[in-house]
């Protein structure tokens, strides 16, 4: 299956547009995250490079509670070089992210070369690209001319790009989902720039497809119950947006 087909099915039969970020340094507590809400959501969200005890039986571990949950792997490596390097850091090194991850995070700013090196390993392995148009921190320099024309980019390779990640729908892109990062309840932003939006008003207000959320869940008192939560605002918010 295609991987735009395979994100629809997956928010469809979960009734979840939610993605968790897992920030952790251990391996045992991503596998923890993994194993706690993997029910509530549509993709867990890794910073692989972050882990300090890394190993391929943690992609392993990951790969079966993702098959067993039915949830996307996604690696978050936000690749920003020439296509050759993007290309080996993409198959190789002690990560092997292509081996594993169904989607990508990937930005437009060094040029068209970035998706072109990469696009036949996602044809063949069946995975996909989230292309960066708009990031959630403050004083960010993704301005609106260059949203455009990461959005121009994008467009050629639309067949590897199942959606960006953006903070709100941009009307002249093609029917790409749109997943938003910067979602916590009752809270502004984070001390180093992040600033945080509600699921209702990223789902309605911006009109965005997924909520992506790390720490409103990972670091609550209660992790299992919170991810219930913003899966629950997140899918009603959702339904109402489809039926409007
Ligand atoms: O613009 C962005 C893009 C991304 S992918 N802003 C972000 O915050 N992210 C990622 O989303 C970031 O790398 C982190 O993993 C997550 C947000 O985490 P939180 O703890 O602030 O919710």
């Amino acid at each position: 299956m295609e991987i735009r087909a395979k994100i629809d099915k997956t928010i469809k039969s979960k009734h979840s547009n939610l993605i968790v970020a897992a920030d952790t340094n251990s391996a045992e507590e991503l596998v923890a995250i993994a194993t706690n809400i993997g029910s509530n959501i549509c993709m867990l969200k890794t910073h692989i490079d972050m882990i300090d005890d890394f190993s391929p039986k943690l992609i392993g571990k990951l790969k079966q509670i993702a098959k067993q949950e039915n949830f996307l792997l996604f690696e978050d490596r936000k690749f920003a070089d020439i296509g050759q390097t993007t290309l080996h850091q993409y198959t190789e090194g002690i990560f092997k992210i292509a081996d594993w991850a169904d989607v990508v995070t990937v930005h437009a700013l060094p040029g068209p070369g970035i998706l072109q090196a990469i696009e036949p390993t996602c044809v063949q392995r069946k995975s996909g690209v989230l292309l960066l148009l708009q990031m959630s921190s403050n004083g960010n320099l993704l301005s609106d001319s260059y949203r455009q024309m990461a959005l121009n980019i994008g467009k050629k390779y639309q067949h590897i790009v199942p959606g960006v990640i953006a903070q709100q729908k941009l009307n002249d892109e093609p029917n790409w989902l749109t997943c938003t990062p910067g979602v916590k309840i009752n809270d502004a932003g984070d001390k180093l720039g992040q600033q945080y939006n509600t699921p209702k008003n990223v789902i309605l207000k911006n009109n965005s497809d997924i909520i992506i959320v790390g720490r409103g869940i990972t670091r609550a008192t209660n992790p299992k119950q919170e991810a219930e939560k913003y899966q629950r605002l997140a899918w009603q918010s959702y339904i109402k947006k489809t039926s409007m």
